[in-house]
Formats: C-alpha cells, sequence, structure tokens
C-alpha cells in the first residue's frame, strides 16, 4: 500500500499566528475546552460519500477530480479508498468516519453478491480500525441513487421496492455493528412526493414508520445500542421531502412511538433550505430531548439548492457549538462534514485544505461558545428576561395553580402591564457576541 498524498505530511497545530495553509490555527486536538479536550468535544468524521467518492460531477458536467485511487476494477478501487480515507484522517487527526453502504463498495450483479462485496471491504475496515483506533460514527444506507428507488424507499408505491430497501437496510445496519457504529441514519433521500394526484401520503408515511420500526427491532435483536437518526432536509430531490425539518420530523417520531429510539442528525444546510437557521433546528432538537449528530456544512445563500460547502462562516458554528454545550455535548453523536470541496477545487491538496477550513471553523465555534457560557452576559439577560415565571403570578401559572377565572381577577385588578415588558435589547447582544467573538 503506497502513499497517495505525497508531499502532504501530519497536519499539526501551529496556532493563530501561523501562515502554513497546511496547519491548524485553532483546532489544538488536544488542548481542554469546557472540561473535555477539542477532540472529545468535536468528533470530526470523514464522509466516505463526498471526500472519497465525490468527483465534481454535476448536473452541467463531468468530474473534475480523480477519485479512482489509481484503480479500474471495483473491488480493488474500494479497497484503495480505504486506505486513502485511511491516510487522510491520520494527518488531519479525524477520528471516526460516516458511509453509505455503496460508498464503501458498489452495487454487483445480485445483492448477495453486493452483499458478499460489502462484507469484504467491512472485513479491510476493521483491520485498519484495529490498527489506527479510527472509529465509524454512523453508517446508511443509500435507499436513493438506484432506479429501482425512482419513486422512494420505504414511500414506494411498490411493496417489492420495499422489501429490496429493507433488504439493503439489515445488511447495511448489520455492516454498522460490525464496524463498531454508534448510529445509524435515516435520510430520506426519495421519501416525499413531486405531486399529489398521484400519491397516497397517508399510506407512504405509515410505512416509513413501519421500515423504521422494523430497522430498530433488527438493530436492537443484533446488539446495537446506539442511536437511530432522522436526517431532516425539507426538498430535493424531491419537491416536498417528508422528513421537512426537526419540527415536522418530532411529530412523525411521536405519532409513530418510535421517539424513544431515534435522535435528530441534524444538517447545517438542510436547515438552511427549511427557511430556518441551523441554530433553530439545533434548539428544536436540544428543547426537546432529540439532540443526536450534526452534518456539518454550509450553504450559499444565493443559491437554492444543497450546494454542502465546507463550513467557513465561524458565526454560525459559534452559535451551532453553544446548542451543542448545552445540550451537555455530544454522546454518540459527532460533528460529519457533510461537506464537498467545490468543483474548481480539484486537486488532492484541496481535500485537506477543506477539511483544515472546517475543522478550524468548528474549533473557534467550540471557543467562542465556551466563552459565550463563561462569560454569562447573554445567558443572564435571558434568564433576567423571563425572571417573571420565577415568581407571583408567573409561577402560580407554572405550578397550575390557577386557570382564566384568577388570571381575570388577577388582570382587572393590576390593570395596564406597563412594567415587566423590558427591552428585547437585540442589537445590545449583537454587540456583545461580536465583543466575545473578536476578543479572542
Ligand atoms: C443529502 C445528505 C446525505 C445524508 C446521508 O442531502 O445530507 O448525504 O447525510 O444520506
Ligand atoms: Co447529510
Amino acid at each position: 500500500m503506497g502513499e497517495f498524498f505525497k508531499g502532504i505530511g501530519k497536519i499539526g497545530y501551529e496556532g493563530r499566528d501561523s501562515a502554513n495553509p497546511l496547519a491548524f490555527k485553532y483546532y489544538d486536538p488536544d488542548e481542554v475546552i469546557g472540561g473535555k479536550t477539542m477532540r472529545e468535544q468535536l468528533r470530526f468524521a470523514l464522509s466516505w460519500w463526498h471526500t472519497m467518492g465525490g468527483d465534481g460531477t454535476d448536473m452541467f458536467g463531468v468530474g473534475t477530480a480523480d477519485k479512482t485511487w489509481g484503480e479500474s476494477d471495483p473491488a480493488a478501487r474500494a479497497k484503495a479508498k480505504v486506505d486513502a480515507a485511511f491516510e487522510i484522517m491520520d494527518k488531519l487527526s479525524i477520528d471516526f468516519f460516516c458511509f453509505h453502504d455503496r460508498d464503501l463498495s458498489p452495487e454487483y450483479g445480485s445483492l448477495a453478491e453486493t452483499n458478499a462485496k460489502l462484507d469484504e471491504i467491512t472485513d479491510y475496515i476493521k483491520a485498519k480500525q484495529a490498527e489506527t483506533g479510527i472509529k465509524c460514527l454512523w453508517g446508511t444506507a443509500k435507499c436513493f441513487d438506484h432506479p429501482r428507488y425512482m419513486h422512494g424507499a420505504g414511500t414506494s408505491p411498490s411493496a417489492d421496492v420495499f422489501a429490496y430497501a429493507a433488504a439493503q437496510i439489515k445488511k447495511a445496519i448489520e455492516a454498522t455493528v460490525k464496524l463498531g457504529g454508534n448510529g445509524y441514519v435515516f435520510w430520506g433521500g426519495r421519501e416525499g412526493y413531486e405531486t399529489l394526484l398521484n400519491t397516497n401520503m397517508g399510506l407512504e408515511l405509515d410505512n416509513m414508520a413501519r421500515l423504521m420500526r422494523m430497522a430498530v427491532e433488527y438493530g436492537r435483536s443484533i446488539g446495537f445500542k446506539g442511536d437511530f437518526y432522522i436526517e431532516p432536509k425539507p426538498k430535493e430531490p424531491t419537491k416536498h421531502q417528508y422528513d421537512f425539518d426537526t419540527a415536522t420530523v418530532l411529530g412523525f417520531l411521536r405519532k409513530y412511538g418510535l421517539d424513544k429510539d431515534f435522535r435528530m442528525n441534524i444538517e447545517a444546510n438542510h436547515a438552511t433550505l427549511a427557511q430556518h437557521t441551523f441554530q433553530h433546528e439545533l434548539r428544536v432538537a436540544r428543547d426537546n430531548g432529540f439532540f443526536g449528530s450534526i452534518d456539518a456544512n454550509q450553504g450559499d445563500p444565493l443559491l437554492g439548492w444543497d450546494t454542502d460547502q465546507f463550513p467557513t462562516n465561524v458565526y454560525d458554528a459559534a452559535l451551532c457549538m453553544y446548542e451543542v454545550l448545552k445540550a451537555g455535548g455530544f454522546t454518540n453523536g459527532g460533528l460529519n462534514f457533510d461537506s464537498k470541496a467545490r468543483r474548481g477545487s480539484f486537486t488532492p491538496e484541496d481535500i485537506f485544505h477543506s477539511y483544515i477550513a472546517g475543522m478550524d471553523t468548528f474549533a473557534l465555534g467550540l471557543r467562542i461558545a465556551q466563552k459565550m457560557i463563561d462569560d454569562g452576559r447573554i445567558d443572564r439577560f435571558v434568564a433576567d428576561r423571563y425572571s417573571s415565571w420565577n415568581t407571583g403570578i408567573g409561577k402560580d401559572i407554572i405550578d397550575g395553580k390557577v386557570g382564566f377565572a384568577e388570571l381575570e381577577k388577577y388582570a382587572l385588578e393590576k390593570g395596564e402591564v406597563t412594567d415587566s415588558l423590558g427591552s428585547g435589547r437585540q442589537e445590545m447582544l449583537e454587540s456583545i457576541m461580536n465583543n466575545i467573538m473578536f476578543s479572542m
């Protein structure tokens, strides 16, 4: 096995004054922030699809990056991909990876052959994991690219397609368990619709829940103790994806009794496609006890599709890490870079620049988020803003001691509300945020 990235050594932490583009300026893996090392807080993961397979192909042109890893035979290429992925993770101090079944090993003639070839690759990965200590964050099944999934997988009108998807997901859960993954993701690739004129929405949603329940039952039966995740996305590839956003998914999970086994995998660019901030999606998950894992990337505000760019927006990363810290940090989850270098950034070295940019952005985000908490001005302002709920009539409402009759009497006696309104102080808080960010 040769070296794929000759001339690129282990990426070290050189601090913010370094001008070396192949060094971390803010990610110091073993530095302790908020009681844990940065690598424990951030739990970075490489995404096998974009990094090892994505060659820049888009709707208007063929690939620009060579992701053949020097092999034309599919089985040899799958193995070379493993070697290259472990080299990248080692050089960048990335401790985890995420995969779709077909990123690891493609489809062959039959499902049986495809499964056997996948076993060979997972054997190979398992051996590399034992050598390096690199772990699997989560696995998933690619139930959206093959033509059989043109109308969806769990939500296909064809029961045969549902059965095929179930077989594929069964195998992907087995692969995840084999590689020690503590997460299994459902991203509803084509689980949605183009027009209600041809769609039985009620049956499709019932079936999607049936598929997930079977996955939970099977996963638990083979010893999977981790979290199942749903990754919300409002549109693309279908016009309307069923897992629109976190609030929609919560309603679905609770309706079908899946809420004990599932958490959320929030993706930044999916949040913005749903017209939410990244922080909003994380807050909804956290407040409901469904915070799980994160796909870290960013969209372009001028483009309406999922550009999956490596994240460089420090403001968003800081507010994200603030939610993560407030949720108590990651348990089974982590920060997976579901991100790809731009089509014009096609050289092997660009893989390193992209990850360094993304990892440093989240390292800065973590540092700022911890500072926001230590500084306390923002948290104190919010606590104070709601202080009318700690005593008097507010506490009586929360304690269930009063109803409409008592509140009417209270309002009549009190008259117009003047003393407890208070300014929202948005501009002052935004200014505090800038002060915290730029005094690093
Ligand atoms: C697609 C997307 C997927 C999931 C895994 O928008 O985010 O790559 O993360 O299936
Ligand atoms: Co994703």
